[in-house]
């Protein structure tokens, strides 16, 4: 058993067994209660679900196994120029410690020795037409895997309940080393003429990723590096991350559940907002015939876009009351790494401009930018400039968190989910009687 397997089954087993005794002397406790609006409102705050590798604070942001994201930029092994690598986010996530740098390489190697992809994932995708939504492609590509399930073929044989998270992770390990490939497959066939870059087996995974999309630049694979560790989770209440365990949940295959969660990413009120903020902002210049918009100009497109009726992408949050620190993250990259593009000052302007405005509607409960406030801004200055693709990035990342947690999930022996609806017949009469 390799070293990140043997550490996650002692630790494993150990919660296991605190989990079950925790259960049964406390079941009963009274842990929160629910009010009207939560039910009627997307079930917003509601607790019902155990999430090991990250928690997300509305003030704070998003802490991985209690680390923010400048400690974890500090602490885990990292990229010549300094950002961290998700290999070590990945691990820290499933195990709770900080790896090494020894440890991260090995994990390296070890996802290398699982990339290959299987022909009928080329065939499968190549039978789409090439402008078919990157995300579509996607989850079509993932699905071609499925038929490799390690966890769906050991069920049909009749594992035993306490072999689940084993043959999760080699889904999981097989899975996450896969998807840079099939996620540079899709880019370089919808946008580059089908002209694709081998992998380079000596370069880790974000930068071998980079390298696939055709951009070996330093700078860009340092970009990867954090993109790709930022977006890896936050905490599981989110869209995507709640389909993946809720799926994961029936005992499906992590294929066939991240598949699921893939497509709640697609959605433009979540990861797909990433590609409507950077068209957005093209209209936006198109509108105003500037390249460099004054906040003025800024102020009355927002208005415009406002009056309209549609949300201004990129602004808003069902849990952060505060600016994202993963917004904050791009934005100190950009400072650090990118000198006079109009595109990023566009977007920092919009951060001046958008917040008051959002505030004065009275509604909006978090008027800050979020994740995909910025990320658009930075692909564009990397040449990555085909918007429809930047949802197939995100969810590149968000395998390393909602994987790491399926296999906790198994690991702990996560029942199926089934939480409760109710009829507007029934809030009527409970309204009645009180
Ligand atoms: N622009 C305009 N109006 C907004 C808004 C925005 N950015 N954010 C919220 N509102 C509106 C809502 O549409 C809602 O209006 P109605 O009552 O008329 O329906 C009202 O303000 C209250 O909404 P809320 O409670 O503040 O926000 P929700 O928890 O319901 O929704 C969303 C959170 C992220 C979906 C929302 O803020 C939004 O639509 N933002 C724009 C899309 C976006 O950026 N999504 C990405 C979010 C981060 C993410 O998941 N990334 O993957």
């Amino acid at each position: 058993m390799e070293s990140l397997k043997k550490k996650f089954a002692a630790k494993a087993l150990a919660l296991y067994t605190e989990m079950r005794a925790i259960n049964k002397e406390h079941g009963e406790r009274k842990m929160d209660e629910v009010v009207l609006r939560q039910i009627t409102g997307g079930a917003r705050g509601i607790k019902m679900m155990l999430w090991e590798t990250s928690q997300l604070d509305a003030n704070e942001g998003i802490r991985f196994r209690g680390y923010s994201i400048p400690e974890i930029k500090k602490l885990l092994p990292s990229g010549p120029q300094g950002e961290p690598k998700p290999e070590g986010l990945f691990w820290l996530m499933l195990t709770g410690e900080i790896p090494t740098a020894e440890e991260v390489n090995d994990l390296t190697k070890d996802w290398q020795s699982r990339s290959d992809l299987p022909q009928q994932v080329m065939t499968s995708l190549d039978a789409l037409p090439d402008d078919a939504h990157p995300m579509t492609q996607f989850t079509i590509g993932i699905m071609a895997m499925q038929s490799d399930s390690i966890f769906s073929r050991r069920y049909a044989e009749g594992m035993s309940k306490t072999d689940y998270w084993d043959a999760c992770y080699e889904d999981s390990m097989n899975l996450i080393a896969r998807l840079p490939r099939v996620a540079a497959y899709i880019y370089r066939r919808s946008f580059h003429g089908g002209d694709h870059i081998p992998a380079d087996k000596s370069l880790d995974w974000a930068a071998n990723f980079a390298h696939m999309l055709g951009n070996d630049d330093e700078d860009f694979r340092s970009l990867m590096r954090l993109y790709l560790t930022i977006h890896a989770d936050h905490e599981g209440g989110n869209a995507s991350a709640h389909t993946v365990n809720l799926v994961g949940s029936t005992l499906s295959d992590p294929y066939l559940s991240f598949s699921a969660g893939m497509n709640a990413l697609a959605g433009p009120l979540h990861g797909l907002a990433n590609q409507e903020v950077i068209k957005w902002i093209f209209e936006m210049i198109e509108n105003l015939g500037t390249k460099t918009p004054t906040k003025e100009q800024i102020a009355t497109y927002v208005q415009e876009t406002l009056d309209a009726g549609k949300v201004i992408p990129g602004y808003g949050h069902a849990v952060l009351r505060e600016p994202d620190p993963r917004f904050t993250a791009q934005r100190r990259f950009a400072e650090e790494y990118i000198k006079g593009s109009d595109l990023i000052e566009t977007v920092w302007k919009i951060f001046d401009t958008v917040p008051p405005m959002l505030q004065a509607l009275g509604k909006v409960k978090n008027p800050w930018p979020n994740v995909d406030a910025h990320s658009g801004a930075l692909l564009v200055h990397y040449g990555i400039k085909e918007y429809s693709y930047y949802t197939v990035l995100f969810g590149v990342s968000r395998a390393l968190g909602v994987l790491a947690a399926g296999i906790w999930s198994r690991a702990l022996g996560m029942p199926l989910e089934r939480p409760k609806s109710v009829t507007s017949d029934w809030i009527k009469a409970q309204l009645k009687d009180a």
